[in-house]
């Protein structure tokens, strides 16, 4: 089954290394077929070309898109020589029988790599040449394709060698590498019209969710996913940031733990409480968060549990906030709140929040259920000799509920229903503690008899130490360290009230 070339059809992208193929063709005096630049090539070169154009009877259209793709080209490629039928239509329509095929294909990987532009990319979409090639290895039994530049020194090889006749296995096996070839093409292509259909679905979604301006940082882009209008009616300011919604979400969700309670003021920065208090009226209670840490309110997300009433306005309007969420807004209240541009106020529905929690994770999401758990006083075992009194206890509560949505490891003082500090998302509790006492005392508060939480257990006695040390009184914590009681020991010596819950706060 050896066969020899008399005719070859050339067509290639980069002539790259072409010459010395077309010299041998040449010599061996095979009929050479090619495409406009290919055959401008083996002109220059000095050597016959038939161009492709005087088979087909026809110019190379639409700016080069249809070159080779005819009936003429593709039936000297596909026909089969020992067909009686193939043979004598070949003869009828004026078919030239065509024994190789060299194709070098647009460089599509290359032109997408280049960061070209999506029209560039799909001109580089070769159809002609591919075509080519998936025919002339279809039919190995009377053609040998070749496919790649990285081919030409073999296939140069086999024609120069055994007066030109190559076998059928030689065939087969470049045919294998031409499959190799068109596969591997036709899967740059898809991976990057999958690309695109990525960012289609992402556009797609913007009916049911929200393109932000961009996502934690300007060079990141950002989306949200969810009905925002359940929740909140924007009455005022600019759109809200990915940034932004996250402090809403962790704002609303500490709220939630005052919900019912007298009037509690919340001002978030970084997803963290750096002042709540609650108080008689929401006016004090604005007042007394906001002296929790008044840096860090600078640019934050304030939230109450009750109607913002003129007097609070008045005061909030001195600072400068990205967001206020209340339940509702007294009418001259919110004439003041709109005094500054750029302020987003939301009116908090009473809506639930999702049950479950959702984020990414490596290469796919880790879902939880919320933390549903509240500490109350019925939950509380005292462990040391000294009893919380009830102002402790309600302290101790107090401290509690803000600990449950700070960043672990975290450490929350308070005292009179207002927080004193926290120490909040360090890699030690004793760092957490720290934390909190140096805030505390910046901002001039007394921590004599002061409440503390921890999101989890004590593994060491150095906490209440230190806590003794800062004046602090007494602790909630949940309990379950193997040294638990070194802990017990220290605060029963030292007049301390404890606490344990029984339940884990933690929050990563
Ligand atoms: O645009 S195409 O898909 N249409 C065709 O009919 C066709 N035939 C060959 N591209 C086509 N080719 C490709 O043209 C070959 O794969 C090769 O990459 C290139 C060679 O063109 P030229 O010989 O004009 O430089």
């Amino acid at each position: 089954n050896e066969k020899t070339i008399k005719s070859a059809l050339i067509s290639v992208f980069s002539k790259d290394g072409l010459d010395p193929i077309v010299k041998e063709l040449n010599k061996q005096g095979v009929t050479i077929y090619s495409t406009g630049g290919t055959e401008k090539f083996i002109k220059d070169l000095g050597i016959d070309v038939v161009p492709v154009e005087d088979v087909t009877s026809y110019p190379s259209i639409l700016g080069g898109r249809v070159k080779t793709l005819h009936p003429k080209v593709f039936g000297g490629i596909l026909n089969r020589q020992n067909h009686e039928g193939d043979v004598a239509e070949l003869a009828e329509y004026n078919i030239p029988q065509i024994d190789v095929v060299i194709v070098d294909l647009y460089p599509f990987e290359k032109t997408v790599a280049s960061g070209a532009s999506n029209q560039d990319i799909i001109e580089k979409i070769d159809i002609g040449g591919i075509s080519l090639i998936r025919a002339a290895a279809k039919n190995y039994a009377d053609v040998i394709c070749v496919s790649s530049v990285n081919d030409y020194a073999e296939f140069l090889e086999l024609i120069s060698t055994n007066n030109g006749a190559i076998s059928e296995e030689d065939r087969k096996r470049f045919a294998a590498k031409a499959f190799n070839v068109s596969s591997h093409y036709d899967t740059a292509i898809f991976n990057y019209f999958n690309k695109n259909q990525e960012e289609t679905a992402l556009k797609i979604s913007e009916t049911n969710g929200k393109v932000l301006r961009y996502g934690e940082n300007p060079h990141q882009r950002g989306f949200f996913f969810g009905n925002f209008d359940e929740l909140f009616t924007q009455l005022h300011g600019k759109e809200l940031s990915y940034n932004n919604l996250l402090d809403v979400d962790a704002a609303v969700n500490l709220m939630l733990e005052f919900k019912n309670d007298a009037p509690t003021f919340a001002i978030l920065k970084h997803n963290n409480a750096c002042g709540l208090a609650q108080r008689k009226t929401l006016h004090q209670a604005y007042i007394d968060a906001l002296a929790g840490d008044p840096v860090s309110a600078f640019g934050g997300v304030l939230i109450s549990n009750k109607e913002i009433d003129l007097a609070t306005a008045e005061e909030i309007h001195n600072l400068f906030c990205e967001v206020v969420i209340a339940p509702s807004y007294a009418k001259d209240a919110l004439e003041i709140l709109k005094g500054k541009k750029n302020r987003i106020l939301l009116k908090i529905h009473d809506a639930d929040m999702p049950q479950m929690n959702v984020r990414s994770c490596l290469n796919g999401i880790l879902l939880q259920d919320r933390n549903s758990i509240t500490d109350k006083a019925e939950d509380l075992k005292t462990v040391t000799n000294l009893k919380p009194n009830e102002n402790q206890i309600e302290d101790l509560l107090f401290a509690s509920k803000i600990c449950k949505h700070t960043k672990s490891n975290t450490i929350v003082l308070a005292k009179n229903k207002q927080l004193l500090a926290s120490g909040t998302g360090q890699t030690s509790r004793v760092d957490a503690l720290e934390q909190a006492i140096h805030k505390a005392q910046t901002f001039n508060f007394d921590l004599l008899d002061a409440a503390m939480a921890s999101d989890a257990f004590f593994p060491f006695p150095d906490c209440v130490e230190i806590a003794k040390n800062a004046g602090i009184s007494s602790v909630i914590q949940p309990g379950g360290s193997i040294k638990d009681q070194l802990s017990i020991d220290y605060c029963n010596e030292n007049d301390m009230a404890m606490v344990m819950t029984g339940t884990r706060h933690f929050k990563h």
